[in-house]
């Protein structure tokens, strides 16, 4: 009897092919509830889901019993319970790595970002990159990649705050560690890319943003949600701060009347720090082999909870 998997996401059919050949496979469109109580005959024989965006609830692992792995198509996975998740014995797995360049160049793309609608005058002048300060907030892998450009592309100075340190890149790019209110007030440029959790919720706020340069300019390529977005639209219609590059909103898709859309000083971009073709193909690919392994009793790829295995 095969095993039975739910696919809640954007798989090539070359993907979906090679799970279809080893599972049984039913595919759901992305506006389906998962955790509707409607799709809880569905569930109750599925070992499998994988997709992106999934709204994974404690309810729907109780209508679940034979999960026995998620992998999602996101390299964040804020939206899933881990500890229930672990608690039953459910791997998560996620795509790390495989989209780090393509959500770096995003980000620097965001720290390049000015707009121009008619010959220019001041009002319009852009800000210097090169032998600036830029701020890394967080500095895992995607943080690093951005680091990298800034440091090696611009000749930029790094600074961090990471909660732990990072020799390595102190030697590779001259990179020095902050505490995030240092940084906040000596960085020209502050890119956050910590993941979110309950310590990174609502770390940027109006007291944060009130450290930063009134020339200084915030990016966020990290999830909304780390950020208090009345806070910063404050501090950007007050002159706090100087200009944002936004890619990710506390409410996505962002409301068509958020002020954030109209701000002159605002670049925002849809969620797409990871969306090229290539990428989106490689995070997908990432999460079929993760399942794949997980259901023939192998170790995936990309394990976020070990303790699942236990
Ligand atoms: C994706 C991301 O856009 O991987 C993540 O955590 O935020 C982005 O790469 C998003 O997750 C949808 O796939």
């Amino acid at each position: 009897m095969k095993k039975q998997l739910v696919v809640q996401g954007r798989l090539s059919d070359a993907q979906l092919a090679e799970l279809s050949g080893l599972f049984e496979v039913e595919v759901l469109p992305k506006t389906t509830a998962l955790n509707d109580p409607a799709n809880h005959a569905l569930l109750a024989n599925v070992h499998g889901i994988i997709g992106s965006g999934l709204a994974i609830t404690p309810q729907l692992l109780d209508a679940a019993p034979k999960l026995k792995v998620i992998a999602t198509i996101s390299v964040g996975y804020d939206n899933i319970p881990v500890d229930e998740l672990t608690k039953r014995g459910i791997m998560l797995c996620n795509t790390p790595d495989v989209l780090t360049e393509t959500t770096a160049d995003t980000g620097f793309t965001l720290i390049m970002a000015d707009k121009w609608q008619a010959s220019i005058g001041p009002a319009l002048f852009g800000s210097d990159v090169h032998g600036k300060t830029l701020g890394m907030v967080g500095f895992g892998r995607i943080g690093q990649a951005v680091a990298r450009r800034g440091a090696l592309g611009f000749g930029m100075k790094v600074i961090y705050s990471n909660a732990s340190p990072k020799p390595e890149l102190e030697s590779e790019l001259g990179a020095q560690r902050r505490e995030l209110n240092e940084l906040l007030a000596e960085a020209d440029f502050v890119c956050v890319t910590v993941p979110l959790t309950a310590e990174t919720e609502r770390l940027v706020g109006a007291q944060e943003f009130a450290l930063m340069k009134p020339s200084g300019i915030f990016i966020n390529i990290a999830r909304g949600k780390v950020v208090d977005e009345s806070a910063l639209i404050d501090a950007l219609e007050n002159g706090v701060i100087q200009a944002a590059g936004l890619d990710v909103f506390e409410q996505e898709p962002l409301r068509a009347t958020s002020p954030l859309t109209k701000m002159p000083n605002v670049v925002a971009l849809p969620h797409i720090g990871s969306a090229t073709h290539e990428t989106r193909d490689a995070m997908a690919q990432r999460a079929v082999n993760n399942i794949r392994l997980a259901l023939q009793g192998e170790r995936p790829i990309s394990l976020v909870n070990e303790e699942a295995c236990r």
